[in-house]
């Protein structure tokens, strides 16, 4: 089975009180100027890599809604809306809603008491693991792992909570092919990946295990040299892009947007 092709992403521009949203980490607040660049620039790579870019309007309401991975699992076989497990992002789920039924129309959802965010979800063609955290519960994963069942899709559990310094599944795990992973110290001998070849992303750079592959190319996240050096190795094309702002605010580069 090849690796999914993407023809589209939805991205939603930071709003400016994106500096409200949730944290876990200490990295000073973030430059709202510097992150619309860095936005920008993240649409940009897209349409480099060939994608239909949708720019929704940023939304005052929910100031961690320009993560909107967290919002949906997109599949080549269909849509499922998620549940965010943290209360303050719930609303952001009926805010996309009407975007992502221009191209699913049927979308089934995470039904409470389950919870589930996109980040959680890694895709490795048509296997899928669904990280157990702090904002994806057991109930929601099993939801998650019926749904994608019915698309005919397998999946695998990955439980994260005692795994320091990430907040969801894909701050330290990236699928680059079907066959290979790029994945954080910490989670590389769990049982799930253990058919996996494995890339292990030096602890100095652990945020760039959360790259993106679209198409033939990787988004990395700049200033990881050992990391990059090592995708070069592999012979993947790269772009690096500049994601100071949306670190500060827990994201990375696979939150920034819905590929499908
Ligand atoms: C949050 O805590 O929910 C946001 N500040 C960051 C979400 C990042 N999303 C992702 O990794 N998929």
């Amino acid at each position: 089975m090849p690796d999914t092709v993407f023809h589209r992403a939805i991205v939603r521009p930071p709003t400016e009180n994106f500096a409200d949203g949730l944290t876990t980490v200490d990295l000073g607040v973030p430059d709202f100027a510097k992150a619309l660049e860095q936005h920008a620039a993240y649409g940009a790579a897209l349409e480099r890599c060939g994608l239909m870019v949708t720019r929704l309007s940023p939304d005052p309401r929910y100031p961690d809604a320009t993560f909107v991975e967290d919002t949906a699992i997109l599949t080549p076989s269909g849509a499922i809306l998620t549940r965010p497990g943290a209360p303050s992002r719930a609303g952001e789920v009926a805010a996309i809603e009407p975007a992502l039924r221009c191209f699913f129309p049927g979308l089934p959802r995470i039904e409470g008491p389950g919870t589930v965010d996109g980040g959680d979800v890694c895709e490795a063609g048509e296997h899928f693991f669904i990280g157990i955290s702090a904002r994806t519960n057991a109930e929601g994963a099993r939801q998650l792992a019926r749904h994608l069942a019915a698309f005919g899709y397998t999946s695998a559990e990955v439980d994260i909570r005692e795994v320091p310094g990430i907040l969801h599944l894909k701050s330290g795990l990236a699928a680059f092919s079907e066959r290979l992973l790029a994945v954080i110290g910490p989670l590389a001998g769990h049982p799930a990946f253990r058919s996996y070849e494995r890339l292990e992303v030096d602890p100095a750079e652990s945020y760039a295990a959360n790259g993106v592959r679209v198409n033939d190319t990787l988004l990395v996240a700049s200033g990881f040299p050992k990391f990059a050096a090592e995708v070069r190795r592999l012979g993947l094309s790269t772009i690096e892009l500049d994601m100071s702002e949306f670190q500060k605010m827990d994201g990375g580069l696979s939150c920034l947007s819905l590929r499908f």
